[in-house]
């Protein structure tokens, strides 16, 4: 090929790539009520979460700031001596490592933004805001892993951490690290990293330094935080986090028989939800929320009042593990009460369940609460 041909093309796709992730790093859709704009406010506004978390209605950051990522431990957070931490490889390795934190930041360093959700959110009333979309910065596992060479008889990596606490396990009490697993092919993926940066700054005690794990597509669980040991296994880790907790149970149709299965909690089902309303002097009403799951998000399609779904636009987003925002002009709608719905569809075809689906309906645990939520105005 040409090389000055090849030279140009090259420059304009990386251009074009540079050009499409600075847009969707605007908040299209999600200006402030200036002038001739303002803020709707919805009936059915929850009360904040507490502590941190996103505030749906004040949403215009693609990027969220440090200061309002969630944070949730099981043990509290773990205070982690820098001096004295070391990342240990242990079990089925040919060759194992066991690296100081200089030792792992002197190895090249990647940037990643994806979203992170609890697996809880959405679960209750005022636990809604447990999300968010940040840059993650750090030293790809699969390296690693190639050096450490795992061998032939392990099925799974476990993830252990520093923070602990005492456990009730039949009618024993023990005393547990926090840890989760993930299975090769996933622990492999190009972009699992060994996170020591968040949003540009050195990864803040709350979640989880020196160094995280970031698992971009999968529920927060995943993303083990004062992460101290990597092991490889001959037999699955049966513990809290992976089989007792984060297990969702639902019932799944066969003919007329429901049959009854329990999950660990893994990737993230696709999810959107309307997060604000903006009312220009012409009457137009401004609609904007995000959406997110495991893959990019294909589509999100909006209901409002009992109408036909319409799809409506998105904010153009190259990143695939990463929320998009969206927005709807919905131009002269009628004085009075309104109901809002949108749904999420992902580059795979799946689709945000409705209230009623049996996905939701038969999902008797607590986790995994994707279904559509329905917010209400009057104009
Ligand atoms: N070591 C450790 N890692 C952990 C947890 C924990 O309790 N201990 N909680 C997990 C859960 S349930 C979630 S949702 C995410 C939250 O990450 P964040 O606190 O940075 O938002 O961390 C995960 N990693
Ligand atoms: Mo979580």
């Amino acid at each position: 090929m040409n090389s000055i041909l090849s030279r140009r093309h090259l420059l304009s796709t990386s251009m074009a790539a540079l050009a499409l992730s600075q847009l969707s790093h605007r908040a299209f859709g999600f200006a402030d009520p200036a002038g001739d704009e303002e803020l709707v406010p919805f009936l059915d506004a929850q009360p904040d979460m507490k502590g941190k978390a996103i505030q749906w209605d004040q949403l215009k950051d693609w990027l969220t700031p440090t200061g309002q990522i969630f944070a949730v431990s099981h043990y509290g957070a773990a205070q982690v001596p820098l001096e004295s931490w070391k990342l240990e490889f242990t079990g089925l390795f040919e060759k194992p490592l066991s690296l100081t934190l200089a030792n792992l930041k002197a190895r090249p360093t990647k940037e990643i933004t994806a979203t992170i959700e609890c697996s809880g959110n959405g679960a209750s009333a005022n636990f809604m805001g447990a999300v968010a979309n940040a840059k993650w910065a750090g030293v790809p596992l699969a390296p690693l892993l190639k050096e450490a060479g795992i061998k032939s008889a392990a099925v799974e990596l476990a993830f252990w951490a520093a923070d602990k606490g005492k456990e009730k396990i039949k009618n024993n009490e023990v005393e547990q690290n926090f840890a989760r697993t993930l299975s090769i092919a996933d622990a492999t993926r190009d972009d699992i990293l060994l996170c020591h940066t968040l949003n540009g700054q050195p990864l803040p005690q709350s979640h989880g330094a020196p160094v995280r794990l970031i698992v971009p597509g999968y529920y927060g669980i995943a993303w083990v935080k004062w992460l101290t040991r990597i092991e490889a296994r001959e037999r699955r880790l049966m513990n809290r986090f992976t089989a007792r907790d984060y297990v969702t149970l639902r019932g799944e149709k066969q003919g007329e028989q429901v049959v009854w299965k329990e999950s660990s909690v893994g990737p993230m089902n696709p999810k959107s939800i309307v997060a604000r309303v903006v009312k220009r002097k012409d009457g137009t009403l401004v609609i904007s929320g995000a959406a997110w799951s495991q893959e990019s998000i294909k589509s999100v399609e909006l209901q409002i009042d009992n109408r036909p779904w319409v799809t409506v636009d998105l904010t153009p987003n190259d990143q695939p593990h990463t929320w998009t925002f969206f927005h709807h002009e919905w131009k002269s709608p009628a004085p009075g009460q309104h109901t809002l719905v949108s749904r999420a569809i992902d580059s795979q075809g799946r689709v945000q369940p409705s209230p009623e689906d049996p996905a939701i309906k038969l999902k008797k645990t607590y986790y995994e609460a994707n279904q559509q939520v329905q917010r209400n105005i009057r104009v």
